[in-house]
């Protein structure tokens, strides 16, 4: 066993028995949606992916350990204590050796599945190369992680908050297979098509399974995102979204936000902007990315059983 790492007793059971597992990440909790509907939202991501036959795992910094899997009352106090620092790679040594708490990003939470076993991991959106990267060089540590840590990510896209272009240029570089799930358009988070493709689109969840099996297995590590477009009837305008967008971006430059700060910052003026309806949106699609997750680790894990090719076993 890692030091450090904590995982709670129904996850390592589901893991040790080749049972499907979903990872869950906590900066959505913390810094995604304002108390408590992140608590709420937190709990029913974890009702939808046992609804569908799989173990969740919500993962975080919890006193310094690494928590595969907390206990209702954690995630109550990582969605009331709103200044819980987000916790990336990078993040992780410090909070582990001062015992603190952190909520983990995409790359953060991958990292933590891949040291526990758990292959498949559902979010929000993830992060990328922001706009104006070429001056500011923000491109998330999510797009190292994807590169380096074999777990599949389920996702709704990435939000035009940032350079959705770039961000697939930096995926194609880091050799990260991008797979649309039943779309041949890159989603766009809120909306359903960024106006870019998908490198392949797979129709089910053992369609998605077996490619992730044929590069694990075949020695190619790292990740893959799985776009999985908003549910149709939960979709916002396009045009809408994309002058609240603007405008966000524009007082993010006028106030100076800049570094981790930059993605709560945006995410919580487009919720105000548009007066809740991009929260509503938000959870439809985290809980659409749960569902889809859950029928992804289920089919790999009648495909690969205890075979975890990232994590403990290795
Ligand atoms: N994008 C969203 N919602 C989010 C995030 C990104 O639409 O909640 C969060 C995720 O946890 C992601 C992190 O991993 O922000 C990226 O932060 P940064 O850009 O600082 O790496
Ligand atoms: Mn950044």
């Amino acid at each position: 066993m890692r030091p450090h790492l904590r995982i709670a007793e129904e996850v390592a059971a589901a893991l040790d028995a080749g049972r499907p597992v979903v990872a869950l990440e906590s900066t959505i909790i913390s810094h995604g949606f304002p108390y408590p509907a992140n608590v709420e939202s937190a709990r029913e991501c974890e009702r939808i992916a046992r609804e569908e036959g799989a173990v969740p795992a919500t993962i975080a910094v919890i006193r310094g350990q690494l928590a595969v899997g907390l206990s209702d009352a954690e995630i109550e106090h990582l969605g009331s204590e709103r200044d819980t620092p987000k916790a990336s790679r990078r993040d992780l040594p410090m909070l582990l050796a001062s015992g603190s708490n952190g909520a983990t990003t995409v790359a953060g939470t991958m990292a933590i599945a891949a040291m526990a076993g758990i292959s498949i991991f559902a979010t929000g959106g993830i992060g990328g190369v922001h706009r104006g990267a070429e001056r500011s060089f923000d491109i998330s540590a999510d797009l190292e992680e994807l590169e380096r840590t074999s777990v599949g990510v389920v996702s709704a896209g990435a939000k035009s908050v940032l350079d959705i272009g770039l961000t697939l240029e930096c995926l194609e570089t880091r050799g990260v297979p991008v797979l649309g799930y039943r779309t041949d358009a890159f989603p766009a988070f809120y909306t359903r098509d960024s106006g870019y493709g998908v490198d392949a689109r797979l129709e089910t969840p053992d369609e998605v399974a077996s490619v992730l099996q044929a590069k694990w297995e075949t020695g190619l590590t790292g990740g893959a995102l799985i776009a999985n477009p908003i549910p149709e009837d939960s979709a916002l305008d396009a045009d809408l979204i994309e002058r609240i967008i603007e405008q966000a971006l524009a007082e993010a430059r006028e106030t100076g936000v800049c570094g981790k700060a930059i993605t709560p910052f945006l995410l919580e003026r487009i919720h105000q902007l548009t007066d809740g309806a991009s929260e509503t949106a938000n959870k439809a699609l985290v809980w659409s990315n749960v569902r889809v997750a859950a029928k992804i680790a289920t089919a790999l894990s009648k495909r690969m059983g205890t075979t975890h090719l990232s994590g403990r076993h290795q």
